[in-house]
């Protein structure tokens, strides 16, 4: 048996894993265990050069030992060293060291405290605090063979369609069809590649889920018809909490079928988010999603064809009780002289009221029809919100694939849709930190993924934004995003936009490329990004590195983190040939040896590595992905013997993904010094190929 399943107290169902493990007794291998509270811990001994992976999206570094983590799923907006978490929980570990690998998936919906060498630095105790749980093993003899295992385990992962994986533009202000039209027109006018534009809060009316301003928007239909007529795809946000208000139809429907959380006492939950007051579905209920995911409808059949969930953690600004606390807190401490401690009391009375834990324990879920307190299954929220959604587009319309991604996740939800990485900053930590956490997600099945390029909060640069592009080209979701009140973001505001869209051509002249690798993955429960370890365990460099990536079985990518930086270290684990691309039609070849190299990477520059005997496809860039010619293709890499590669290839938008029907084999042979390629259907020109 690859995965063995031990079970504590009672666990709640997750609908993380699709298969089912009869539970196993007796002993659990690697761990010791130890109860105590209601809680229950594992503790595992580390060797002094054991590494720990996993976790998916969180702060800090791709092996997460050394430090504390805590899976709690949390709307918190600045991702800095100290955080325990930020907006999901993944609760997978691979183990790697002297004495081999092996992984484990605590499926818990509550909270979990993750030290991994922080208190004891020989040891990880993993400690569930409501104790009732199941931990899966994994054995394996390798990385990728516990990550094949796992991701088995837990089922397919998502895919978008096609254009999902094309430029996305962004922005927390769009308000008017006239400002996205703008948007649009002066990315068409410049050549600048976009293929979604994406709708923030403000298209609402007064922040209303499923509804739409009718000033800004009088015929929302016919706007998406006409961007769409540009190959634009208008992409909108909805947030988890419903805005309570007499005759909002979500609002009025949720609270005559009883949809939405309550507290012990029966009464309605309300918590404060954008529109003020609302409600939150109950969203474990199947019931309750079906019913909210068949509220995309009108939006829907406006022509949208992808949506974004936010708040899903769920985001609290405040609850009715934990405002009246801090008034009652302001009140007391009123007429008091207020030294360090008052004054700080009273601070935080107000700082508290967010997110606050005692409002997480303030109102019910029905799961099996029996009361369930909120944080025993906290972590679940968004997924759940993820599935009403997925299963709400599947029933309206079952032929095609719908593109969604949400900022609340957890194991399970990587099959119905992708995460966004949330709100980080504009700072270059965080272009590194977008770069660490590819692999991680990837090993607990999320692909479809990327973080906010350019940075939401905080005033952009014009370089981070461009190295950031630079990294943007490679991660499935390429989206610019920035927050309100930011400075303006988009390429085209900036000195030095043709750069930027020259980067930008890199990613449409490699996305058939990419997307044919992330059904690959997905299909065969791989990584597209995977740390340097996996592949290269025995070499005591690679298996260190955290700022380069092995991208699919062909590539390593190394972007530039630094600002003012020109070039960086890279160490190659094999020969490479590094292409500098300019432009996705303009590039330099470069065959470089194993080992330790300084590459220039000019500001205009995109590195990539390809591996010595591989080859990957390269079309002419165009500027939407439905405009790429994918009959034609370039092939790049540097052979010394022929070879067969595959690529996969579909209309894009149909449902049924069946890896088999799609795969095209292109077969390249070498004479002496010549390169021949061919492939049924394509034009391939193979000329560029280094040989030797
Ligand atoms: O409290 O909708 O992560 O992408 O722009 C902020 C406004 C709410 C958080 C999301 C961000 C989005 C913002 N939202």
């Amino acid at each position: 048996m690859m995965i063995s399943r031990y079970v504590f107290g009672s666990p709640l169902p997750t609908m993380a894993v699709v298969r089912e493990i009869a539970a196993s007794e007796g002993a659990v291998p690697h761990f010791e265990v130890s109860q105590a509270d209601g809680r229950v811990s594992f503790t595992t001994v580390l060797g002094e050069d054991d590494q720990i992976f996993g976790l998916g999206e969180t702060v800090r570094g791709i092996n997460k030992r050394g430090h504390l983590y805590r899976s709690w799923n949390m709307d918190d907006f600045s991702h800095t060293e100290n955080k325990p978490g930020i907006y999901a929980s993944h609760n997978l570990l691979l183990f790697s060291g002297e004495k081999g690998v092996f992984g484990a998936y605590f499926d818990d919906p509550g909270a979990i405290l993750f030290d991994l060498g922080y208190s004891d630095g020989a040891k990880a105790v993993i400690t569930s605090e409501n104790g009732d749980l199941s931990l899966y093993l994994i054995e394996a003899t390798t990385l990728t063979g516990l990550v094949r295992e796992f991701r088995h385990l837990i089922g397919r992962s998502y895919i978008p369609p096609r254009w999902a994986m094309g430029y996305m533009q962004s922005r927390w202000g769009y308000s008017t069809e006239e400002e996205l039209r703008f948007i649009v027109s002066e990315h068409r006018a410049r050549h600048i590649p976009l293929d979604s534009v994406c709708m923030d809060i403000d298209y609402m009316q007064d922040f209303k889920d499923f509804s739409w301003n009718h000033e800004s928007f009088p015929d929302l239909k016919r706007c998406t018809a006409e961007l769409m007529a540009d190959h634009i795809h208008v992409v909108p946000i909805i947030d988890a909490g419903v805005k309570q208000e007499d005759g909002d139809p979500v609002y009025e429907e949720g609270v005559q079928n009883d949809y939405f959380v309550k507290k012990e006492d029966g009464s309605l939950f309300i918590g404060a988010v954008w529109p003020g007051r609302s409600c939150f579905p109950d969203f474990l209920r199947e019931d309750v999603r079906a019913w909210f995911g068949d509220k995309y409808r009108p939006l829907l059949d406006a022509g949208i064809q992808g949506f974004w969930n936010d708040m899903n953690e769920p985001a609290l600004f405040y609850s009715v009780e934990s405002l009246e606390n801090a008034f009652q807190m302001a009140e007391k401490l009123r007429h008091e002289n207020l030294g360090i401690n008052g004054a700080f009391q009273l601070k935080d009375a107000f700082v508290n009221i967010a997110n606050n834990d005692e409002d997480y324990r303030r109102f019910y879920h029905l799961v099996d029809g029996k009361p369930v307190r909120h944080d025993r299954v906290h972590n679940l929220y968004g997924a759940m919100m993820t599935k009403s959604a997925a299963e709400g587009f599947h029933r309206y319309d079952p032929d095609h694939r719908y593109l969604l991604f949400s900022r609340s996740s957890f194991i399970g939800a990587h099959r119905d849709g992708g995460v966004w990485q949330g709100d980080n900053s504009s700072w270059w930590s965080h272009l590194l930190l977008n770069l660490k956490m590819m692999p991680s997600l990837n090993m607990c099945g999320f692909l479809f993924t990327g973080a906010d390029l350019g940075g939401f909060s905080c005033n952009t640069t014009e370089d981070l934004l461009l190295r950031w592009l630079a990294l943007g080209v490679f991660t499935p979701l390429m989206r610019n995003h920035s927050a309100q009140h930011t400075r303006d973001q988009e390429i085209f505001r900036f000195r030095n936009w043709q750069d930027m869209r020259n980067v930008v051509s890199v990613r449409y002249a490699l996305l058939p490329y990419l997307y044919s690798l992330l059904v690959k993955c997905a299909c065969r429960d791989e990584m597209m990004f995977r740390p340097l370890v996996f592949d290269y365990p025995q070499d005591k460099t690679a298996i260190r590195v955290e700022d380069q990536l092995l991208l699919g079985d062909e590539c390593m990518i190394a972007p530039v983190y630094e600002q003012n930086a020109r070039g960086r270290h890279v160490y190659l684990p094999e020969d490479m040939l590094l292409v500098s691309f300019r432009s996705g039609e303009e590039y330099a070849l470069t065959p470089m040896t194993k080992g330790h190299h300084w590459i220039d990477v000019p500001m205009n520059e995109v590195p990539l590595f390809i591996r010595h005997g591989h080859a990957i496809p390269l079309v002419r860039p165009a500027e939407s992905s439905d405009q790429l010619d994918t009959a034609h293709c370039t092939l790049l890499g540097w052979l010394n013997h022929s070879c067969v590669i595959s690529l996969y290839e579909d209309d894009g938008v149909s449902a049924d993904v069946k890896l088999e029907d799609g795969l095209q084999l292109i077969n390249i042979s070498l004479n002496g010094d010549c390169a021949v390629a061919r492939c049924v259907g394509k034009t391939i020109d193979a000329t560029k190929l280094i040989l030797g």
